[in-house]
């Protein structure tokens, strides 16, 4: 039995370190050094190696190395084959830190500020407390709960909108297609937190921005697919959204010549609102490894109907 490793060589001399100390009865392979492919019953990747089925036949779990399995065609996999996604401290906490950092942004006013900087203007809008803006996130899954929970100890005033019933203390929870609306209305700063599927394609567009209060905030940090660009530059244009801060876009890198670069009242990062952080990545994949030996579930297992 094995345990392959695909992806950056980093990361993997990392792991393999992990999984020497703590693991050493799993042999840790790194690609494309496969040894006896029958034996490897383990893959972690983002891109897995084409026809996975005949190239690692008695693979048991696919494990992403990210926490979005988007980029994975779940056609192409054997269909036994499960699928987990990355749930991991690091990764977790780094995404608190990001929403963190853009919702305090937007709500002091900071892409207003540095245009009026950039232009020599010197004037105040009114200080307003957190518990005053009302934050709503699209997705309270892994990420988007723990942001939540950051954004209350800073005091905001929270809600959050999932496709089935979710309770939080503290939040405002909303959900399926029927209370969209219900939550949208008193969301002045809007946060997508969802993972990218069929059904979340393109749901950043003008039908919810019209269903937001007038001068709403956006933070996309999820998939730039959620995203339909000029209904965003319409928004910005109509006065409908104020500013939107945006750490995905599609395709990335985004092209230059894309009027998202010099938008004023865009703020862009590329990618990096969080990433998987190999020390706690390694710990979380040997906990999740020693449950499927234990025969208990595997944590962040994937549902291929839904696509998350
Ligand atoms: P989870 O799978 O834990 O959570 C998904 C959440 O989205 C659930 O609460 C789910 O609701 C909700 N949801 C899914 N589909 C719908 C829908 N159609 N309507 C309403 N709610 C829906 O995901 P994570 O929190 O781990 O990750 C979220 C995404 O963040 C990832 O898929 C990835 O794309 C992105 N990401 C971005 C990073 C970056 O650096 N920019 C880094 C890491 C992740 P329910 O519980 O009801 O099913
Ligand atoms: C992820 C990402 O999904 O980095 O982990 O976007």
């Amino acid at each position: 039995m094995a345990f392959l490793y695909k992806g950056p060589a980093q990361r993997g001399a990392i792991w393999a370190g992990h999984f020497a100390r703590k693991m050493p009865q799993l042999p840790f392979l790194t690609w494309p050094e496969v040894g006896d492919p029958a034996q490897v019953r383990f893959l972690a990747a983002w891109e897995p190696p084409p026809r996975l089925a005949e190239t690692l036949p008695k693979l048991e779990v696919l494990f992403s190395v990210g926490a979005g399995v988007d980029q994975f065609d779940f056609s192409a996999l054997p269909p036994e084959l499960a699928v987990v996604r990355m749930v991991e401290p690091g990764l977790t906490a780094c995404m608190c830190e990001y929403v963190s950092w853009a919702v305090l942004s937007l709500h002091r006013e900071m892409p207003l500020y540095l245009r009026q900087q950039r232009h020599g203007v010197w004037n105040e809008q009114p200080v307003r407390p957190a518990s005053t803006r009302r934050v709503g996130v699209m997705g309270m899954g892994t990420l988007g709960r723990a942001a939540l929970a950051q954004l209350r100890l800073l005091g905001f005033n929270c809600a959050g909108w999932n496709r089935s019933r979710h309770n939080e203390p503290g939040v405002r929870c909303y959900a399926g297609e029927a209370e969209l609306d219900a939550f949208l209305a008193p969301t002045d700063i809007l946060v997508c937190m969802l993972p990218l599927t069929p059904e979340t394609r393109g749901i950043l567009g003008r039908r919810v921005f019209d269903a937001l209060p007038e001068g709403a905030s956006l933070v996309n940090a999820a998939r730039g697919g959620h995203l339909v660009q000029p209904d965003l530059l319409a928004a910005l244009e109509s006065g409908r959204l104020t500013a939107a801060i945006l750490d995905v876009c599609e395709p990335e890198p985004l092209p230059q010549g894309n009027a998202f670069w010099d938008h004023p009242r865009i703020w862009l990062t590329p990618h990096i609102a969080s990433a998987t952080q190999a020390e706690t990545a390694a710990e979380a994949l040997m906990d999740n490894l020693r449950r499927h030996e234990a025969g208990l579930p595997l944590e962040g297992v994937v549902d291929r109907s839904r696509g998350y």
